[in-house]
C-alpha cells in the first residue's frame, strides 16, 4: 500500500548551504481583474488583490504569495493584517541574522501565534532562493516524487443551474480530472444532483465554506446519493467535533480545509475522526515547514491529501505544484491554468492543464518560471521595502 518513502526534506532541519543573508524584503500589492467573479458562501469577488513578497540575497530574487484575501471571511487574516504582522514582527525576524534551514526559519516564525498565510508568503520566497541557490526545482527541494500532477477546478456559485452546467462542460472538455461545487444552503441538492445526473461518471466533490451547522444533518446527508468524492468543510471554521459527529452519519467522506491550521489540528482531527481526506494549503498551515509535517502525517496513516487554492497569482501557483508533487498528493489540486482566472498571468510561461487533466511539474532550477516584472509593475498598488 504505502510503501514509498516518506518526504525526504532534509533541509527542514539540516542545512544545505551556508546560512543565508536576506538583504531587503519587498511587499508589493498588485491588483489583478477576474475573468468572471467568484462566489463562494462567504460572497463574490471580481478581482484579486495580490500580495507578492520578493527577498533578495547573494544577488538572487526568491518569490513567494501571502495568499490572504482583502476581507477576513474564509480566514481572519487579511492584506492589511498580513502587512502590518510582516513589518513589524516577521521581517525584522528574518532579517536578524543568517538563515541557516528552513526549520531556523519556522523556528523565528513560531514565536508569534497565528498569522500563516503571513509567514507562508516569507517562506515560500526562501525557498525559492534556496532552491536556486542549490540549483534545484522547488519539487527537487522538497522531495517531490511526481513528474505531472492530477488538477481539478473549483467552480463558484451561478446565477443559474444552466450556467454552472455550461462552466462544467468547459473544463471537462478543458481536461480537469475533478470538478468541485461551491454549495451553501439554497444551491446545494438540486443543483450537485442535476451535475450528477449528467455526468454520472466523474470525479465530483462539493465545498460549502463553513456554510451549515450541525442541525444541518438530515439535509447534508442527502447528498450522499450523489457519490461525491467528498464534502469540503460543511461546517465551522474552526469545528472539529460537530465534523467527527457528521462524520460518522455520512457515507460521503469529509474534507477538512478551513479547520486544519496546522500538524496539531490535523492530528487531532485524524484522531477524533472529523474527516477522512485533507486539503493542505501551504498558506494556511503556516508555510512549507507545516505542510510537509501534515503531509507525512496524513501519509503515514494512508489519509489522502491534494493541495487547495487561494485564487493565486502564478507564483503561488507554481509553489503549489511543487507541494502537490509529493507522493502523498493522490488527489487532484485545486490547481488550475492561470487562464481559469487571469487574461494575464504575472509569470511567463504561464501554468497550462494538459489534456490529461495534469499540469507539468517545472524542472528548472527555482520556480521554474519566469517573473514578469514589467506587468507586476504595470499593476502594482503599494510597495514596502524592509533592509536588514
Ligand atoms: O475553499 O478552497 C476554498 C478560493 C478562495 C478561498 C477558498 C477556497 C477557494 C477555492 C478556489 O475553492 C481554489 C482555486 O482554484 O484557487
Ligand atoms: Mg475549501
Amino acid at each position: 500500500m504505502h510503501s514509498a518513502p516518506v518526504t525526504a526534506a532534509p533541509w527542514l532541519n539540516t542545512a544545505n548551504t551556508d546560512p543565508t543573508a536576506i538583504d531587503r524584503i519587498e511587499m508589493r500589492t498588485v491588483r489583478l481583474p477576474l475573468h468572471e467573479p467568484f462566489e463562494t458562501s462567504f460572497g463574490s469577488i471580481d478581482s484579486r488583490l495580490l500580495f507578492l513578497i520578493s527577498i533578495q540575497a547573494n544577488g538572487l530574487t526568491g518569490w513567494g504569495e501571502v495568499v490572504a484575501a482583502e476581507e477576513p471571511r474564509y480566514s481572519y487574516e487579511t492584506v492589511g493584517t498580513a502587512q502590518h504582522v510582516i513589518r513589524d514582527y516577521l521581517a525584522p525576524a528574518m532579517l536578524a541574522q543568517p538563515i541557516s534551514s528552513l526549520n531556523d526559519l519556522a523556528t523565528r516564525f513560531a514565536s508569534f501565534r497565528g498569522h500563516n498565510m503571513a509567514k507562508a508568503g516569507l517562506e515560500l520566497a526562501y525557498i525559492d532562493l534556496l532552491a536556486q541557490l542549490t540549483n534545484q526545482s522547488l519539487s527537487r527541494m522538497i522531495g517531490g516524487t511526481r513528474a505531472r500532477v492530477p488538477v481539478g477546478v473549483s467552480l463558484g456559485i451561478q446565477s443559474t443551474v444552466a450556467k454552472l452546467l455550461d462552466r462544467v462542460e468547459k473544463h471537462l472538455s478543458d481536461g480537469y480530472q475533478r470538478i468541485k461545487l461551491k454549495i451553501k444552503p439554497g444551491w446545494d441538492i438540486d443543483v450537485v444532483g442535476e451535475v450528477r445526473r449528467r455526468h454520472p461518471q466523474i470525479m465530483l466533490s462539493v465545498d460549502a465554506n463553513s456554510a451549515y451547522s450541525i442541525t444541518d444533518q438530515n439535509h447534508l446527508k442527502r447528498l450522499d446519493e450523489f457519490d461525491l468524492l467528498m464534502i469540503e468543510q460543511p461546517l465551522n471554521h474552526d469545528d472539529l467535533i460537530d465534523h467527527a459527529k457528521l462524520q460518522s452519519n455520512l457515507k460521503t467522506a469529509i474534507c477538512l480545509d478551513e479547520s486544519i491550521t496546522g500538524p496539531a489540528r490535523a492530528r487531532q482531527a485524524l484522531e477524533l475522526g472529523s474527516c477522512r481526506i485533507i486539503n493542505i494549503k501551504i498558506g494556511r498551515v503556516g508555510g512549507y515547514s507545516q505542510a510537509l509535517l501534515i503531509h507525512d502525517l496524513c501519509f503515514s496513516r494512508g489519509i489522502p491529501v491534494w493541495c487547495g487554492g487561494m485564487l493565486e497569482s502564478g507564483i503561488g501557483r507554481a509553489h503549489n505544484i511543487s507541494l502537490a508533487s509529493l507522493s502523498g498528493f493522490s488527489l487532484p489540486g485545486d490547481i488550475s491554468a492561470s487562464a481559469r482566472y487571469f487574461s494575464r498571468d504575472v509569470i511567463d510561461p504561464e501554468v497550462y492543464v494538459l489534456g490529461d487533466g495534469t499540469v507539468e511539474v517545472p524542472v528548472r532550477p527555482g520556480l521554474g518560471f519566469n517573473v514578469d516584472i514589467d506587468y507586476i509593475h504595470s499593476h502594482t498598488q503599494t510597495i514596502h521595502r524592509l533592509h536588514r
